[in-house]
């Protein structure tokens, strides 16, 4: 199936490309980035300002896809730096892709929402179907994300669905998230021995192992229409105390020191979250259950994050390469302004690496 990913160079999208291209699926990645090194070859690239309805809708008409991963965002942390900023991408980001997969004849759009479009003060376990008032910038976009996405359905009969994503754990770096802390605890842990978390120690969110996340999106994509009675979906897999995550760790570090210095606005985002997520209504409908808690995951992160070169070199994937893909695939970098698409090649066989950076996904 032919299928497009918005924010493909973020942490999640990365991953992702990885897994699909691994169950056979023609992939076009598109983000503002370039295509980053290492992608699976015969994967397509668009580099596509999201914001830009004409790039958008470039990149859609080039690729053809059936189906539309949407994740392309700007986060909770750096949503607040710059709201309007955030405003604009997940805004009008979503408009334009909800507007191409309607006017296009894409089947269905795949939409990634949050734990942050929750607000404070709801009883834990949160669920799926409550009053949605979000204090971020980040979450008050996605709430309205998905109500768009619900109008598509409603009005054009657009397939829209979609997850509520907790924090998302993997070996790829993370770009500008609140929930970034136990990332760090994972890479500064293994790579410095030591690491002093933005939160408190008592500080508890719902989390989830990328492999799960992955595997969620594209079983809700692939469910029957007809056993769904919702369009968009809590999931859950844990929901560790940020101290819990440091001893957990500790047992595997000899010497690891975490501390625990909140930074006030991050703080203030965390607990505006719910700290567990309800996710029977995944469960009842397209069959949902994680398959990682804390420490699975961490046995199998320490490992990849063990793999990883120093800083900035190249991360292990969370989902094993495709036999095909076991090569380095060498991107032509785009060249005119709009929207580019350039088809990776194979080159010399190389196990393939997902690369490191700062990302948006
Ligand atoms: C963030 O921290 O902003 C994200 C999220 C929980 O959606 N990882």
């Amino acid at each position: 199936m032919r299928i497009l990913i918005t924010g493909a160079g973020g942490q999640v999208g990365t991953d992702l490309i990885t897994l699909l291209v691994g169950r056979g699926h023609q992939v076009t990645g598109t983000d503002l980035a370039k295509a980053p090194a290492g992608l699976p070859p015969g994967v397509a690239w668009a580099q596509t300002d999201v914001t830009v309805a004409e790039e958008v809708f470039d990149a859609v008409k080039a690729a053809k896809p059936e189906v539309v991963y949407h994740l392309a965002a700007i986060l909770s942390a750096t949503g607040e730096r710059i709201p309007f900023r955030a405003w604009r991408v997940n805004m009008d980001g979503t408009r334009n892709v909800l507007e191409a997969a309607r006017l296009l004849g894409v089947r269905q759009v795949i939409f990634t929402s949050t734990i942050a479009a929750f607000g404070p003060g709801l009883d834990d376990p949160v669920g799926n179907d409550v009053s949605m008032r979000p204090s971020t910038m980040y979450g008050l976009t996605k709430v309205a994300g998905e109500l768009l996405g619900e109008y598509y359905a409603t009005k054009w009969g657009l397939d829209f669905r979609g997850v509520r994503f907790p924090g998302l754990i993997s070996a790829v770096e993370p770009g500008g998230g609140t929930s970034d802390y136990v990332n760090y605890m994972y890479f500064h842990g293994v790579r410095k021995g030591a690491y002093d978390a933005f939160c408190r120690p008592d500080t508890t969110i719902p989390l989830m192992y990328m492999p799960d996340a992955l595997r969620a999106m594209v079983e809700l994509s692939e469910a029957p229409k007809g056993k769904l009675e919702h369009r968009m979906f809590n999931i859950a897999a844990m929901s560790p105390r940020a101290d819990e995550i440091a001893a957990c760790l500790a047992k595997r570090l000899p010497g690891v020191r975490y501390g625990f210095k909140p930074d006030p606005m991050k703080q203030g985002i965390l607990d505006s979250w719910p700290k567990r997520l309800d996710d029977a209504a995944a469960r009842a409908e397209w069959g949902w259950r994680p398959e990682y808690d804390l420490e699975r995951m961490t046995d199998e992160l320490l490992a990849l994050v063990r793999a990883m070169p120093p800083e900035g070199g190249a991360a292990a994937p969370a989902v094993a390469a495709p036999a095909k893909a076991k090569a380095t695939a060498k991107a032509k970098a785009p060249t005119a302004p709009s929207a580019r698409v350039v088809a990776a090649k194979p080159a010399a066989a190389k196990a393939v690496a997902a690369p490191v950076g700062k990302r948006r996904g």
